[in-house]
């Protein structure tokens, strides 16, 4: 094999992406897929690549140090792909301690596994950090977030994304540990969880419940298909500079219920039902606890520097995605049972 690589959260949403991307385009490398299997993550997102003979599934907490000190040693890994994180905004306002342990405490865990490891002299070794645009906080109407823009978090969530970002970097430039970081904008596509926007109101559209629009729907996110998002990934893995930061975004800004109305008209042909039905659905419910109001990335450095960008219009992503979940019903229906059943009555009873 050329190179071993530990992929973090492979079982998740992102991480089955780019766990599926790097299995197949690279036979020559063998991808470990560490994951906890947590709510979020699920193993029949990969049942495609299970069988491939450059993937393993290690189950594993990235909080237990010692766990994943014998991990490193058992598979001398050359590069990481850190995804694992507690990653829902909302499970992070009534929940912190997890995001703090998962998020903070997991990435120290690994920073330290990979740096008694790699010595200065390891060529090839690379800590790849996958995080998100929410460290640099909230925008107003006009403005860009770029790799200059001051951290901001606002969010338990976004606030221990950025702490682990921090300390990313701070294991490079003490510890001189290979590192690159990314910053990406909202993702959506197959296999999310149907806690975010985008798979809850498909969801709810199609068993005809009412769709949950926080506040106004005023708020406005940059939207990117996951498998362009797993392709600047492959991109900045490779190509990507040490101790560089890139920043990954669609050029693709919707207000929520600009959102929640295209895809409410998409649904209604996927399902025959006459125009106008699917809105009829939409609830306007309490706003999420110091909603940050407007996410937009900058991406010119990853276009210009390394020759990036979106593939998937937003349209033909949402076709895509909303095909996806009516024909994963089994899928749908094996997630949102028993925890998430409670976790989805205390979110949006009585808001
Ligand atoms: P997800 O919640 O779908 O998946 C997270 C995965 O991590 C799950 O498989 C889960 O089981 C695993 N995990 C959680 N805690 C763990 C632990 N202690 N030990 C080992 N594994 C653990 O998340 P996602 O949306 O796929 O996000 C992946 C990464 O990308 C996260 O770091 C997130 O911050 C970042 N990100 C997400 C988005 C987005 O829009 N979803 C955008 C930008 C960045
Ligand atoms: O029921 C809802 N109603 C609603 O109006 C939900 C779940 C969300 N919203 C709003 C809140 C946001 O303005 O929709 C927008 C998108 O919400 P989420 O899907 O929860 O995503 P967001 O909070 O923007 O964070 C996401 O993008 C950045 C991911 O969950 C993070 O992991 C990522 O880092």
């Amino acid at each position: 094999m050329e190179k071993t690589i530990l992929v973090t959260g492979g079982a998740g949403f992102i991480g089955s992406h780019v766990v599926r991307r790097f299995a197949r385009n690279y036979p020559g490398y063998m991808i470990v897929n560490l994951d906890k299997l947590t709510y979020a993550g699920n193993l029949d997102n990969l049942r495609d690549v299970e069988n491939l003979p450059n993937y393993r599934f290690e189950k594993g907490d990235i909080t237990n140090a010692a766990f994943m000190e014998d991990l490193f040693d058992r598979h001398r890994f050359d590069a990481v792909i850190h995804l694992a994180a507690e990653s829902h905004v909302d499970r992070s306002i009534t929940g912190p301690m997890e995001f703090i342990s998962t998020n903070i405490i997991g990435t120290v865990n690994l920073l330290n596994a990979a740096k008694s490891r790699w010595t200065a002299g390891s060529p090839d070794s690379l800590f790849f950090h996958i995080s998100t645009d929410e460290v640099y906080g909230s925008l107003g109407s006009g403005g860009l977030f770029t790799e200059k823009t001051a951290y901001d978090p606002r969010s338990p969530y976004s606030a221990s994304k950025a702490s682990s970002d921090h300390m990313v970097r701070a294991w490079h430039h003490t510890y001189k540990l290979p590192v690159v970081i990314s910053n990406c904008s909202n993702n959506y596509g197959p296999n999310q969880f149907p806690e975010k926007l985008i798979p809850l109101a498909i969801h709810n559209i199609q068993t005809n419940k009412e769709i949950p629009v926080y506040g106004k729907g005023e708020n406005i996110r940059d939207w990117l298909y996951v498998e362009d998002h797993a392709a600047a990934i492959d991109l900045i893995f490779h190509k990507g500079k040490t101790g560089e930061t890139y920043n990954i975004g669609g050029n693709n800004e919707w207000k929520n219920i600009d959102l929640i109305r295209l895809l409410c008209g998409i649904m209604d042909k996927k399902l025959g039902r006459p125009e106008g039905a699917s809105e009829k659905l939409i609830t306007f419910v309490r706003d999420r606890a110091g909603h940050d109001l407007r996410y937009a990335i900058d991406n010119s450095k990853v276009s210009s520097e390394l020759g990036w960008k979106p593939s998937v219009s937003f349209r033909e992503g949402l076709e895509k995605t909303a095909d996806w979940y009516l024909e994963n019903e089994k899928w749908v229906s094996a997630v949102i049972c028993g925890n998430y059943l409670e976790y989805y009555n205390e979110q949006y009873n009585n808001r």
